[in-house]
């Protein structure tokens, strides 16, 4: 009991991340030597010095990039939306433009008929040409169908292929993101919070709330919105029966509140001003407080203007005691469970989608995310978090997940999965065993959250077994 509690408790993330980033040497110093031996495409062949015949043009809140588009007659502008809402993307007065594209959606818009010249191209919801997403059309003489190569589309996903594709660059592209993994990255998030104990055994958990420059892949700072300046935020552990108050101070340039999602709380502390409580203004501090009844594996963040707040960084992991197991050596769906169901390491993995993080792992975008390392035969216990805007539909090659709890509440029938597919707000509880030696690709299965005509992106990980 003692040694699962200790194997258990959130030290064992520290020790893991040690290992992991040992590992990163490693793995880094392995993927790439078998990568340099593997004999690939020595070169892309560089781009002609010419206007190409599409242009890559992405829609998001509320640019236009790029915002100056030159193209030649008779080109085509290949149109994706990155944002999080509907725009589309129009030229002023000529009566050419896209549909209303979602996000993550995209038009080729052909842009024959336009005679050299400049134009105005903008997004025709209304306000959002006034937030910023105008950009200039030039239109150059000159014959689209002699330029060679098509372009690469940007992040795109599913640009448009053809007869003039470079594939070679495609190959090219895919081979040097891969063998970037794993990056290293200033920040790491999800560390465990140590309370300070007040007299009564109360644990006293201290948050700041505040906006930092967070690198969420290699040389890409953004502004996070955070809680004590990691994304994830610190992670907050307590037993059944503590007393727990969290002391949360604002920094942020605008009010705040906490919303404890999945805590059994009072009202007066559950976080959504100004219904149960005054907004914490900029530098005031409000406490929250709860006793833990039961097993929790429960997330923290705001609830005032959270549409943004949480894309941009805001959450983290509250969890209380240990999610009951299934027994060790019992049968499920004709699958033995190990005679030794002790875990080696336990985490939480915090998947997002949007605001300036973007699509990522626990606050990392592949390259940079950070590789589960394990021995051949140990059992792992994460904690899936969806944060983002989206579904996520997890995928593990190599051994199956066993989930045991769905938003903390154990399971009376755990079932095994190969792919968890997590709603917004949601939690799944997951254990596996790393049955097998090697390095195990997982990642989202919505194919453009993991890879794009740039190379593998996003939600991507791999978890690294060692004999
Ligand atoms: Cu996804």
């Amino acid at each position: 009991m003692d040694e699962l509690a200790e194997a258990r408790t959130m030290g064992s993330i520290a020790t893991a991340v040690l290992a992991a980033v040992a590992l990163v040497l490693s793995a880094g110093a392995l993927i790439t030597s078998v990568a340099r031996d593997s004999g690939g495409p020595a070169t892309v062949a560089p781009a002609e010095a010419v206007a190409p015949t599409s242009v890559a043009v992405e829609l998001s809140e509320f640019a236009i990039a790029p915002a100056d588009i030159t193209i030649p007659a008779g080109g085509t502008l290949e149109v994706v939306n990155v944002g999080n809402i509907p725009h589309d993307l129009a030229v002023v007065d000529e009566g050419i433009g896209t549909a209303m594209l979602n996000n993550g959606e995209s038009e080729s818009l052909s842009l024959a008929g336009l005679a050299p010249g400049t134009y105005t191209v903008h997004c025709t919801v209304a306000g959002h040409e006034a937030g910023g997403m105008k950009a200039t059309l030039t239109i150059t003489e000159g014959d689209a169908g002699t330029v060679a190569a098509a372009p690469m589309s940007d992040h795109s996903g599913h640009g448009s292929h053809g007869p003039d594709t470079d594939w070679a660059a495609y190959d090219q592209v895919m081979h040097d993101s891969i063998a970037e993994y794993p990056a290293a990255t200033e920040g790491i998030g999800n560390q465990l919070l140590e309370p300070t104990i007040l007299e009564d055994g109360t644990k006293r958990f201290e948050l700041t709330a505040q906006i930092v420059e967070w690198e969420v892949e290699p040389g890409n700072f953004v502004e996070a919105w955070t809680y004590n300046g990691t994304v994830p935020g610190p992670v907050i552990r307590a037993d059944i029966g503590d007393k727990v108050e969290v002391v949360v101070h604002n920094e942020l340039p605008l009010g705040t509140d906490v919303h404890w999602h999945g805590v059994k709380i009072d009202n007066e502390f559950d976080g959504v001003a100004p219904l149960t409580q005054e907004l914490i203004a900029p530098n005031e501090s409000f406490t929250y407080r709860f006793t833990a009844t039961e097993s929790y594996v429960s997330m923290y963040h705001p609830h005032h203007h959270s549409q943004f707040k949480i894309p941009n960084g805001m959450w983290g992991a509250v969890l209380i005691g240990d999610v009951p197991l299934p027994e060790a050596g019992s049968v499920i769906g004709g699958r033995t469970l190990p005679d030794d169901m002790t875990i080696s390491q336990e985490f939480p993995m915090v998947m997002n989608d949007a605001g300036t993080i973007g699509m990522s792992l626990n606050g990392k975008s592949f390259p940079a995310t950070a590789p589960i390392v394990a021995k051949k035969g140990d059992n792992i216990l994460m904690h899936y978090y969806n944060e983002g805007l989206q579904i996520h539909p997890m995928h593990l090659h190599g051994f199956p997940q066993l989930v045991v709890a769905k938003d903390g509440f154990p399971l009376d029938q755990p079932y095994w999965a190969d792919t968890v597919n997590v709603a917004p707000g949601e939690r799944y509880t997951v254990m596996f065993t790393a049955e097998e030696v090697g390095a195990w690709v997982f990642h989202c299965h919505i194919l453009t959250h993991a890879e794009t005509d740039d190379g593998m992106y996003g939600m991507v990980t791999a978890v690294i077994v060692e004999e």
